[in-house]
């Protein structure tokens, strides 16, 4: 039986989410999450196959973005060098494209899939790094191919037509909400690492907590009604942990400040026990 090893890295870290205006708090999100995720994974029976080490707090620049990043890509390139597989929980979505450069630099060409409501392909204006830009980042950067971005469930309203355009233009995915529950979870997901793997090394994957409906989920950054349900989302963490492709997952903009009985930090702890669940279920 081959062992495999989880990471986990906390970043509470949220200045990209104020630099949007949108709700700050998700700096809070890593150190709750992380208190759920202790009493969650006494389920031990999930993780046979699986060892999982904690990696700690990386500790902000203040009101430093870049400087931030920096930080964070330095410790997943660390963990990715340790053959583990690194678990990021932010934090603001910004954080994603740290951990992205983190994996490009180690293993070249990789795939990224996205659940979200927001399609985070907002242009850097008066160097302004926010939470919205993290995909558009790693796509100019060239450290991701946008044949290889698929962004699923993203529906929300403020989601603009020029940015629909940039994504269509760099020859990205999106499959929208509507085609996600016409089709289901399992080959929406199988649809998008089809995609996300052809001819890519390995596959980051990413679930904004805003992209699960706002009942589910109301402690965010920026609450969107409709979404994944709690169900879906589960179910999507489970089978990204069991594909083999998967070698990164992103968990993001938990916002303890606004949540409601504590539920969206305990889905949150419940996803990345999802995704540990699916690991241990891999086939070598
Ligand atoms: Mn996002």
């Amino acid at each position: 039986m081959k062992r495999l090893s989880v990471g986990i890295l906390w970043v509470p870290f949220d200045h990209g989410v104020k630099l949007i205006n949108g709700r700050p708090g998700a700096r809070f999100g890593p150190k709750e999450i992380k208190k759920e995720f202790l009493k969650l994974s006494n389920r031990k029976k999930y993780f046979k196959k699986v060892t999982i080490t904690d990696y700690g707090f990386v500790s902000p620049v203040k009101e430093n973005v870049l400087k931030t990043h920096s930080r964070v890509t330095n410790a997943v390139r660390k963990i990715l060098k340790a053959g583990t597989i690194p678990v990021v929980v932010g934090g603001g979505h910004d954080i994603s494209f740290a951990s992205g450069k983190a994996m490009h630099q180690t293993y070249k060409k990789i795939g990224q899939i996205n659940i979200d409501a927001h399609y985070d392909v907002r242009p850097v204006v008066n160097g302004k790094i926010t939470s919205g830009t993290p995909f558009r980042r790693l796509m100019e950067s060239g450290f991701l191919n946008g044949r290889n971005f698929v962004e699923l469930g993203t529906h929300a309203p403020k989601n603009l037509p020029e940015h629909y355009a940039y994504l269509i233009k760099k020859k990205a995915t999106i499959l929208k909400l509507d085609w996600i529950n016409k089709n289901g979870i399992e080959k929406s997901l199988t649809k998008a690492f089809s995609i996300a793997k052809r001819g890519t090394k390995i596959i980051m994957f990413d679930i904004d907590i805003d992209g699960i409906q706002k009942r589910f989920a109301p402690g965010c950054s920026a609450p969107v009604i409709d979404g994944f349900t709690k169900k879906q989302a589960i179910q999507a963490a489970y089978i990204a942990g069991k594909n083999r492709k998967v070698g990164l997952f992103n968990l993001m903009e938990v916002n303890p400040l606004y949540d409601v009985r504590n539920k969206t930090v305990k889905l949150g702890a419940e996803l990345i026990i999802s995704f540990i669940k699916g690991l241990n279920e891999r086939k070598d």
